[in-house]
């Protein structure tokens, strides 16, 4: 049989499939090189993700958060690759029958992203040029593999040296592919690290100095802590603190050329860089700060001591128009959030804030500079990364997430969670130490109750508050346990009242209802 009329045709689709991996693998790698050059939005797997988070509704953010908790990232990435290695395993393949077939995908994929990378808020000229590029490499790479497929026409197997010729091509074939794949991984490792200049900024993170507050955050009396191990700590470690984003990759932002620029409905615009920021009085506050997204008995929040310029300071220079009702921050990365003035402007410790815990703020927490306004879900008045405030009107701007489903406005709702015992713990009969955590930001928790299976409700101990903006540790003691199975409740109070027991989803303004807990005593 001679070789070159094909042979048979699956080993053959099974190397061009190994071709097509490679020259995907080159793509990705020429991208995120180039990537350096033209920004990190702009490495083509990171476009096509970040167009993909934009584009995706309510329901599946939600969705992903409570499958994938703050690992969405990671599941987005490797669903990324995988579909891309399945289109670039078939590219390869219809390439050997047709090489304009193979070809239209490759050129299709690198056309996608390119149009991602320009969509992207922060997209410079260049931004579409890591991708195109990216595919012209992926293109040369498939034709030159291809081409070193043993029984190709231009294969180097010598006439009437078919046996050992067929070999040593497919020994040739297969050192190129793995060669030219490598090189794509290496490239895309290189690339990134190089483009997110996450080193750099890093260094000048850690080369800074705080100045000291004008005004201290009170130290936290050991009274806040309910005493019970296992309860989460009342100060959340900042490494522990949860992260939740739409950047898939952390937003680098120089605080030296750092500026925020107040306009809009207002009188006078305010622009303020950052010597000035740190130059101005700074006011220190414990604020907790939850989640839109967290389920009920969910993680999705975190106290801290956080520290910066109160964000009525700016606004009064700016003075905003009386109808005004709403400022929409905005973040390097596009993303927004629309936060009624009046959290802005009374007198609650709405901060600019650039330190968390005594530290300038961690990168992933919105470094240099973000908002934390006490009282609000995040997705409403957290942005990270922050570079901009348009005083407007809920009227005629809408936020990120607004337009993705969820509530224009989302003041935090009472919860109340058990953290001890854990699902599973072996609970003897007796005496029973329940304990947990409430919040109710900026109104204050004011009591918590508990109840065993559908009896009366009982009053929890609760630690000292630090103030209605953070979030009081309780414990219960369940006296004379009877063995068997027995759910337990919990539910908060603020000056209101008790909270909802209604259970809701967290679309569109938060998740509510009793966090239960089913106890087996032995
Ligand atoms: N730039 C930017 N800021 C953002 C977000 C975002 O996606 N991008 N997410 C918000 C949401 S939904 C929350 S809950 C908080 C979380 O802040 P953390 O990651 O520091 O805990 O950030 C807010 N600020
Ligand atoms: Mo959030």
């Amino acid at each position: 049989m001679d070789a070159r009329a094909g042979g048979p045709a699956r080993p053959d689709d099974a190397r061009a499939a190994l071709a097509g991996l490679a020259a995907g693998a080159v793509t990705v790698g020429v991208g995120a090189l180039l990537a350096v050059l033209a920004g990190p939005s702009s490495d083509p797997l990171v476009a096509v993700g970040a167009a993909f988070v934009d584009a995706t509704p309510g329901w599946l953010k939600d969705w992903a958060v409570v499958a994938f908790g703050t690992a969405d990232k990671i599941a987005l990435g490797v669903g990324e690759v995988l579909v891309l290695a399945v289109l670039a395993a078939a590219a390869g393949v219809l390439a050997r029958r047709r090489w304009a077939w193979g070809a239209v995908v490759v050129v299709a994929l690198g056309g996608l992203a390119a149009l991602a990378a320009t969509t992207r808020p922060d997209a410079g000229l260049l931004a579409p040029v890591p991708a195109l590029v990216g595919a012209g490499a992926g293109l040369w790479a498939l034709r030159t593999l291809l081409r070193r497929l043993p029984g190709s026409a231009s294969s180097p197997t010598a006439p009437g040296d078919e046996v050992a010729g067929h070999r040593s091509g497919r020994r040739t074939f297969l050192q190129a592919t793995v060669l030219v794949a490598a090189a794509g991984v290496v490239g895309t490792v290189v690339g990134r690290v190089a483009a997110t200049g996450a080193r750099g900024a890093q260094a000048v993170r850690a080369s800074l100095r705080l100045p000291a507050p004008a005004r201290p955050a009170p130290v936290p009396p050991g009274a806040v802590d309910v005493g019970v191990e296992g309860v989460a700590p009342w100060a959340t470690p900042p490494d522990d603190f949860y992260r939740i984003d739409t950047a898939l990759v952390v937003p680098q932002v120089d605080p030296a050329r750092w500026r925020l620029r107040v306009h809009g409905m207002v009188e006078q615009e305010v622009e303020i860089g950052w010597d000035e920021l740190l130059a101005s009085d700074l006011v220190e506050a414990w604020v907790t700060l939850a989640c839109v997204s967290n389920p009920v008995g969910g993680d999705l929040v975190g106290n801290q001591r956080w520290l910066g310029l109160p964000v009525r300071e700016l606004l009064a220079r700016a003075v905003p128009t009386a109808d005004a009702d709403m400022v929409l921050s905005r973040s390097v990365d596009g993303f927004t959030a629309s936060t009624p003035i009046e959290a802005l402007t009374d007198d609650r410790d709405a901060l600019l804030a650039i330190a968390m815990d005594g530290e300038p703020l961690p990168p992933e927490h919105g470094f240099p500079v973000r908002m934390v306004v006490p009282g609000l879900y995040g997705y409403v008045s957290a942005t990270k990364w922050v570079t901009d405030l348009e005083v407007t009107r809920f009227d005629r701007a809408e936020a990120y997430w607004t337009a993705r489903g969820w509530s224009e406005r989302g003041p935090v709702k009472t919860q109340s969670r058990i953290e001890v015992p854990r699902p599973g713990d072996a609970v003897g009969s007796g005496d029973v130490v329940v304990a947990g955590t409430a919040w109710a930001q900026h109104r204050g928790v004011e009591r918590v109750q508990v109840r065993v299976d559908q009896g009366p409700w009982q009053d929890a101990d609760l630690a000292a508050a630090a103030g209605v903006d953070t979030w009081r540790q309780w414990r219960w003691t369940w006296q004379d346990a009877a063995a068997g199975e027995h759910l337990l409740a919990v539910r908060a109070w603020d000056p209101k009242g008790p909270q909802t027991g209604v259970p809701a989803g967290a679309v569109p303004d938060g998740a509510s209802g009793y966090d239960t807990l089913l106890v087996r005593v032995a």
